[in-house]
């Protein structure tokens, strides 16, 4: 590929007039913005340990009262963004919640799209448009743009949970704000039930629902129940993994991050082809290890990694009897919208 010019073969007088201008010439840098081949990704591969972090957020629970947090969260930062930026990856927001019994975190709502992975605890509940969502392990929680939301906790026992948000990317479109609320009312509860078995949805009165999202909660009973009723009607296929999707129209459950959760058979090893999503796996249960080209993470129970998109993925179960599960999140329906989904065989 051809040497371009360089910033430095301009004379300085040029240089300044342009500045002087607000204008800036394009090739001493257009094999930065578009590199040959492939990206050069900022998002590092990056590894957070649970018990590492369990511990520090329990101490955030002494030092920093709620009402003084808000939402009491450490955030996952990957060090290739800078820390202070709060991204795992170009799009992903990635903060671990914690909430203690009795305390509150007041209701709100703003335009980054939010998940809950339950990770730790029992008694919680985030109250999303009215409807009251209670969280237990590995329920995935949805609290979309634009909708109420607030947690609170009845129960004796810390509660823990992995946000997953699509803050970087509205932030970086100068679309992110919140709007503060009054506490909700709780007018529904379990209405994901209507929705437990696939391939019938709810027709009262012969019309389909028309809300954006009609299924807010997908308890980790019912999505584990779906993964193993995959394997065994399915012995054969490729990858035990089932996506969480909005059930009336089939399509990715929120419009930029795509969620979903695989299940590892007993020493079973999966080659994930390089895709143009950075990911983020986190261990639901059992041991997993995400092996790239440069390095590999072994996760244990509630561990999360982050992975560069364009890379070849290699996971493979730790346990030779037992299945592992992961929850994984990337941006494939952003880049899909986009037209820049690639998968690279
Ligand atoms: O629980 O509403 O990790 O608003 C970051 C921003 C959690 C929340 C985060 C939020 C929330």
């Amino acid at each position: 590929m051809q040497e371009l010019g360089r910033l430095e073969d301009l004379p300085q007088d040029y240089r300044d007039a342009l500045t002087a201008q607000n204008l800036v010439p394009l090739w001493p840098s257009l094999r930065a913005v578009l590199p040959p081949g492939e990206p050069i990704p900022r998002t590092q591969p990056t590894c957070w340990s649970y018990q590492d972090l369990r511990s520090l957020l329990l101490k955030a629970g002494e030092l920093t009262p709620i009402e003084k947090a808000e939402r009491r969260v450490l955030v996952l930062a990957n060090p290739g963004h800078g820390l202070e930026k709060m991204q795992a990856s170009s799009t992903i927001y990635l903060g671990m919640q914690l909430l203690l019994p009795g305390e509150w975190a007041p209701s709100h709502r703003h335009t980054p799209n939010a998940v809950r992975m339950i990770v730790e605890g029992e008694g919680a509940y985030t109250t999303v448009d009215g409807e009251k969502c209670r969280m237990s392990r590995g329920d995935l929680i949805l609290t979309p743009t634009g909708l109420w939301h607030e947690h609170g906790h009845e129960g004796d026992a810390p509660v823990i949970w992995l946000d997953v948000l699509d803050l970087p990317l509205v932030y970086y479109m100068e679309a992110s704000y919140v709007t503060e609320g009054k506490a909700q009312a709780v007018t529904s509860e379990g209405t994901e039930r209507a929705y437990q078995r696939g391939g019938v949805v709810p027709t009262p009165m012969f019309s389909r629902s028309e809300q954006r999202y009609p299924m807010l909660r997908y308890p980790w009973v019912d999505v584990r129940a779906a993964l193993q009723a995959l394997d065994v009607s399915q012995p054969d296929v490729e990858a035990v993994q089932v996506a969480y999707v909005n059930p009336e129209t089939g399509a990715a459950c929120q419009n930029i991050l795509g969620y979903s959760a695989l299940m590892l058979r007993p020493s079973e090893v999966l080659n994930l082809p390089a895709r143009s999503t950075a990911m983020v796996f986190h261990q639901i249960e059992g041991s997993a290890t995400v092996s790239l080209a440069s390095t590999e993470f072994t996760l244990v129970d509630a561990d999360t990694c982050c992975i560069p998109g364009y890379v070849p993925v290699r996971l493979r179960n730790n346990s030779a009897d037992q299945p592992a599960f992961l929850f994984i999140a990337d941006d494939a329906p952003l880049q899909k919208k986009l037209g820049v989904y690639e998968v690279r065989v």
